[in-house]
């Protein structure tokens, strides 16, 4: 490859890993890191650093071209539980950013594009276990809504102008390194944090209410798998279905109680519990599985001693 790649997002809680990943694998200078703020992490400061508002169109065509970007990975986004609260500024940041990325891409001052999409495409009308790759997407958030007209604007772009742009319908995503913000799944990382710190969580989903969900890890690797994947398996181009674990907090409570004694949790759904009541509970991705050998490795246990033994030492325990 030659260029440098472009994080769009590099603060945020996908960001920040990916960031480091990459920089882990290509080198410091090969990564450009961008954001709207400074990250407060050390380890992000060792490096090209760009402050950058991805909604300005001629801000990013100057950093692209600055750099000799080759890779752009648009990860910058309102979630869905703010988005709810500001539909107009979630529209206009998920979908304004990506159309400037995309026009880049057709005007050939950058090659590749991966963009994330979520399990929020889906709504109420899809079937809910297993959910296919192609199937019923009403989507009730404008979150949902934004991504789904993403994952069109991705494809349209691909037909009709060639652009080799990639996405991941991400579940909840789980780390410790940095914190997810305005999400409906952030539960499940909360949850590990007041585990530790009170011994006791009060959920906002109701106690059976499963999401998929994924350690980010494997979703670090997901992302960059597919990204880097020979062009000719990468069947799919609107988004990839991508499931991990599946579980509800009762379930990921009982996990945490197995390493802290007298984790207790008691539920008190809120808005979100509509959220997330018109997602999938489990997804099928035998697409990635089969197109790009998306294989995840971490199930509920491994991602349960992970999150605890590395939070333990990040707050002092
Ligand atoms: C959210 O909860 O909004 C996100 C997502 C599933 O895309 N984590």
């Amino acid at each position: 490859m030659s260029g440098t790649i472009l994080i769009l997002g590099a603060c945020g809680q996908i960001g920040t890993e990916l960031t480091l990943a990459l920089r882990d694998k290509y080198g410091t200078d090969q990564i450009v890191a961008s954001d709207i703020r400074r990250s407060d992490l050390a380890e992000l400061q060792n490096g090209p650093f760009e402050i950058l508002d991805a909604s300005n169109a001629d801000a990013l065509r100057a950093v692209c071209e600055q750099y000799k970007v080759h890779t752009v990975y648009h990860l910058v986004a309102m979630l869905s539980a703010t988005g709810e609260k500001f539909p107009m500024k979630a529209w206009d940041l998920n979908m304004q950013s990506l159309l400037h990325v995309l026009e880049l891409a057709r005007e050939g001052i950058i090659q590749k594009i991966f963009w994330p999409s979520s399990i929020a495409v889906f709504g109420p009308t899809t079937p809910k276990e297993h959910t296919p790759q192609q199937t019923i997407m009403e989507p009730s958030t404008v979150y949902g809504i934004s991504k789904l007209a993403g994952e069109r604007w991705c494809e349209y772009y691909f037909n009709k102008y060639g652009v080799d742009v990639r996405s991941i319908r991400y579940p909840g995503l789980i780390s410790w390194k940095s914190q997810p913000g305005g999400g409906t799944t952030d539960y499940a990382v909360e949850i590990y944090y007041k585990a530790l710190e009170e011994g006791r969580y009060t959920s906002f989903l109701s106690e059976h209410r499963a999401l998929p969900m994924m350690y980010m890890d494997d979703a670090i690797r997901a992302t960059i798998e597919l990204t880097e994947a020979p062009v000719e398996q990468v069947k799919v181009r609107n988004s990839y279905n991508l499931a991990g674990i599946s579980f509800d907090p009762v379930t990921i409570a009982a996990s945490i109680a197995g390493h802290i004694d007298g984790f207790e949790m008691d539920c008190v759904p809120d808005f979100r519990e509509n959220i997330a009541a018109s997602w999938p509970a489990s997804i099928d991705d035998s697409a990635a599985q089969a197109d790009w050998n998306w294989q995840p490795e971490y199930d509920l246990e491994a991602m349960t001693a992970a999150m605890l033994g590395n939070l333990k030492v990040k707050l002092g325990l």
